[in-house]
């Protein structure tokens, strides 16, 4: 049978997901709906002016904004607004969490909150390369009725009802898990519906992947350096094969399905690491361990990291768990280096 999202999670995810079916119904609505915009924005990014290159706005990350980013802030901020199931967002876009205020007849619904990462790997966009958009979903914490605070946000990774990503590339795939396992819906463009294409998804036996920017290398901590020489040696089931194509969904949707590692450990210009623990890092990790991997800095489980600033930033490493953590252990060996 070919499952439509909405046919699958009525189906299956029913009794799995702490909150109603009809929360994670709404949820998706706006998922799927702002996702099949940005795959319209995407596919034709070459041929219209408003899309390709810079806005000409530094974001709050400090980074160069690129025209499509804005475009998939403005695409979820709407579609979230309109379903009365997400009462605040925390977007890569925006320094401060925005407050969506529902329905005063609906706020009993109303209460999810949203950590997102609405086109991650823009820089790749003007080069065809595929890009993707990360979420992350919790319950709120502070009273209904009650004004958010930065605490409904900052919420340890494992608390996550829903994890997922969306990658816009040869096609566009919807890939999440609300603690049941890994599904991954296809985007049929010529009916704008998602279908069931990856049942189940968990990271192959086989280790055949490592991913990270060596162009970094000589600030790498020894222990990184250690495993990179241990993923390069000529012995049992190596040398294994580098992959990277410096976006996160599409390095990591690759590892998932063909078996291999993600790395982002700190670096000279990124002394905590790079990537953001809240909507990039806890949404990734909660994927990866629901695929039957690991995630971790190098030491510490990610979901298990108290947050204490929006767009903290972490060193991250997920994959297979043999892979993760033949790297702790060098990184432990290395600790007093
Ligand atoms: P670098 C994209 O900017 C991103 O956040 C991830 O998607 C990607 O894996 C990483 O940064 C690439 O960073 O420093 O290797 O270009």
């Amino acid at each position: 049978m070919m499952y439509t999202l909405g046919e699958f999670i009525i189906e299956k995810n029913r009794d799995c997901f702490s909150s109603s079916t009809e929360a994670l119904l709404r949820l998706f609505s706006s998922i799927k709906l702002a996702s099949k915009a940005i795959h319209k924005e995407v596919n034709k990014a070459g041929l219209t002016e408003k899309i390709i290159g810079s806005s000409g706005i530094t974001n709050v990350q400090g980074e160069n904004q690129k025209k499509l980013d804005d475009f998939a802030h403005r695409a979820f901020i709407e579609s979230f607004k309109n379903r009365n199931v997400v009462c605040g967002i925390a977007s890569e876009e925006s320094k401060d969490f925005i407050v969506i205020k529902g329905k005063k007849e609906k706020i009993f619904q109303n209460q999810y909150i949203v950590l997102i990462d609405p086109l991650d790997g823009s820089s790749n966009i003007d080069v065809n390369i595929s890009i993707g958009t990360i979420f992350s979903v919790y319950m709120r914490k502070s009273p209904i009725q009650t004004n958010l605070t930065i605490e409904d946000f900052l919420q340890r990774g494992s608390q996550q009802i829903l994890a997922g990503y969306i990658i816009y590339g040869s096609s566009t795939i919807l890939v999440y898990s609300t603690g049941n396992g890994v599904y991954g819906f296809t985007l049929d463009p010529s009916v704008g519906t998602f279908y069931l294409s990856h049942s189940n998804l968990s990271f192959p036996k086989t280790e055949k992947i490592y991913s990270i920017n060596e162009g970094n290398s000589d600030k790498f901590p020894n222990g990184i350096r250690k495993f990179i020489r241990y993923c390069k040696e000529k012995k049992d089931n190596r040398p294994y094969t580098a992959r990277y194509i410096g976006s996160l969904v599409g390095d990591f949707h690759r590892n998932l399905i063909q078996g291999g590692i993600y790395i982002y450990p700190k670096t000279a210009s990124s002394p905590e690491g790079k990537l953001r623990l809240l909507y990039e890092c806890n949404p990734i990790a909660f994927l990866t361990e629901q695929a039957g991997g690991k995630a971790s800095d190098g030491k510490q489980r990610i979901l298990d990291i108290e947050p204490i600033k929006l767009h903290q930033r972490t060193p991250f490493v997920c994959g297979p768990i043999g892979m993760v953590s033949k790297l702790e252990e060098f990184m432990l060996n290395c600790e007093h280096d």
